[in-house]
Parts: C-alpha cells; structure tokens; sequence
C-alpha cells in the first residue's frame, strides 16, 4: 500500500488479537498472517506483547518470571507499558509506516483486562498511560477470542507438560482471576464493538480460522483478494470514447 507520489503516505492495518490463556491467539496469529500474505501478496509482520523489540522481550522475561509481582499491578502496567513504547517505536510504527500490516498477539486491551479488571487498577490511570504510551496508533481491528477460563487453562497446561515447563506469573493465578479476565474482554469488546469482534474459541483451530477469516473479510475489505481481470466487468464503449476521447 505505498502511496503514489504527491499523495499522503498510506498506513498499514494494526490488527491485535486478545483474550485469555490457551485461547489461541498465537496459534491464530500464525494462520491470519498466513492468509493474508496469500491473499494480497504484501508482507505481513506477526509480533507480540510482551515483547516484539529486543528490548521488550528483556522486560517480557523479568515480568512472566514474576519479578514485578511484589510491587503490585501499577509496577507491572508500567512494565508493561515501558515494553509497549519500545516495541511500538522500534517495530509497530515503523512496519505501518511502511504499509505493511501488523499482527500482534496481545496489546493494550491486555493490559486493561489484566491489570485493570482483573488486577483493580483504576481505568482512569490506565486511560492516562494509554494515551501517553500508545497515542494514535490504535489497532484497526481486535479479535477477541473468547472460551471458558477452564478450556483455555487446561490448553496452555496441556503445552506446558508437553514441553516440561511449569505454569507463569499470571497462568498460576486462581481460576477466578481468569474468570473475570474473561469477562473483562467481553466487556471490552461491548463497549468498543466497532474495534472489537468476538469470536468463539472452543471450536477447533481450523473453525476459528474460518470465523476469523470471515470477521477479516468483512471489516478490512482492504485486505481483501484482489479481483481477478477475468471477472471484473468489460468497460462499456461509451466509456472507452470518453476516456480515449
Ligand atoms: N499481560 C499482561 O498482564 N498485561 C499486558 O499488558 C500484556 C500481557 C501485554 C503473556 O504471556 C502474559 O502477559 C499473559 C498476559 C500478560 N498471561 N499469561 N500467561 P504469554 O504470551 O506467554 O501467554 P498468552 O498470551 O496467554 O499465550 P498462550 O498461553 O500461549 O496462549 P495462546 O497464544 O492464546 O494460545 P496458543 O499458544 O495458540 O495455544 C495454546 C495451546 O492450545 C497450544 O498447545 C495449541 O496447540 C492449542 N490450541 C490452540 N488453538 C486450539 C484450538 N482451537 N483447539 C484446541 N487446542 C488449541
């Protein structure tokens, strides 16, 4: 999506995936970054919160082996907001910048769910640091995958055996907390359902796709297939005449 010289710069398409643990979102990052390479031919950047930058992935290791954990959920939102800003000026603006469309696996709705709902935060302090730390570049679209706390818990602990690691600073929390982290993206998704679509994670990895193609399809129309020549329409003759004319 470059601009054509003498107009304004185009901006790629932020698209954010959230929800709880185990719910699928790298799983579907993957699959959406896929398709949508496929179907557009233009490249497409998979990143994630915490993290994505050099730097953010440093902070992200300190914060999910706990260390922010005694200094209480306004320590760790500026944990998490301190990896944000590098990340967004190091990866995200410049990767729009260019065009490109950005996937991200969690961004600041996390943040609101986590540390906000679920962790008491006041929304008024979270508001504030969103509007410092984050600014315009606000995601064009968010996939909130949404399935019971047990599901998605019972998923991430299932992975976890498998590769011998034992559970992170918030997967350890009580499934209350989980539940209301649930709860706290519904919301979310109610209050700003033009940014937000809800889509039914309990099904299998090949139906979310399904569900969140169609979601893409219909609310990014940019990112759509371009027509093939063979099927768009003949131009009539009156409009060769005017246009050789
Ligand atoms: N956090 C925060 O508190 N505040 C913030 O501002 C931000 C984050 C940005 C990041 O950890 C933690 O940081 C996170 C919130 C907090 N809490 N935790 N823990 P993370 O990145 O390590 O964890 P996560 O984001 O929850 O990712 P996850 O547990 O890896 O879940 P996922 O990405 O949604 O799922 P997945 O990896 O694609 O799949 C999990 C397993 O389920 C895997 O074995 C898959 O093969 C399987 N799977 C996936 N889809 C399906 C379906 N549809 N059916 C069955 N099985 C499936």
């Amino acid at each position: 999506m470059t601009a054509a010289p003498g107009e304004a710069p185009v901006r790629g398409v932020f698209i954010t995936l959230e929800g709880g643990e185990g719910a699928g979102k790298s799983t579907q990052a993957a699959r959406l970054a896929a398709t949508l390479r496929a179907r557009t031919g233009r490249p497409v950047t998979v990143t994630r919160e915490p993290g994505g930058s050099p730097r953010a992935e440093e902070i992200r290791a300190a914060v999910l082996a706990g260390v922010a954990k005694p200094y209480g959920p306004f320590a760790e939102a500026l944990l998490f907001s301190a990896a944000r800003l590098d990340h967004l000026d190091r990866l995200i603006r410049p990767a729009l910048a260019r065009g490109e469309t950005v996937i991200c696996d969690r961004f600041l709705d996390s943040t609101r769910a986590y540390q906000g709902a679920a962790g008491g935060l006041d929304p008024a302090l979270l508001g504030a640091l969103e509007r410092v730390v984050v600014g315009p570049t606000r995601p064009d679209l968010t996939l909130i995958l949404d399935l019971p706390a047990e599901t998605g818990l019972a998923r991430a602990a299932a992975r976890g055996q498998a590769a011998g690691e034992g559970a992170d600073r918030f997967e350890a929390e009580a499934l209350g907390f989980h539940t209301r982290l649930r709860t706290a993206f519904l919301e979310i998704a109610n209050r700003e359902s033009a940014r937000c679509a809800v889509v039914d994670a309990s099904a299998g990895p090949d139906a979310v796709e399904a569900a969140i193609r169609a979601v893409v399809t219909t609310r990014l129309p940019a990112l759509s297939p371009a027509p093939s020549p063979a099927l768009l329409p003949a131009p009539s003759p009156d409009a060769e005449t005017r246009n050789g004319g």
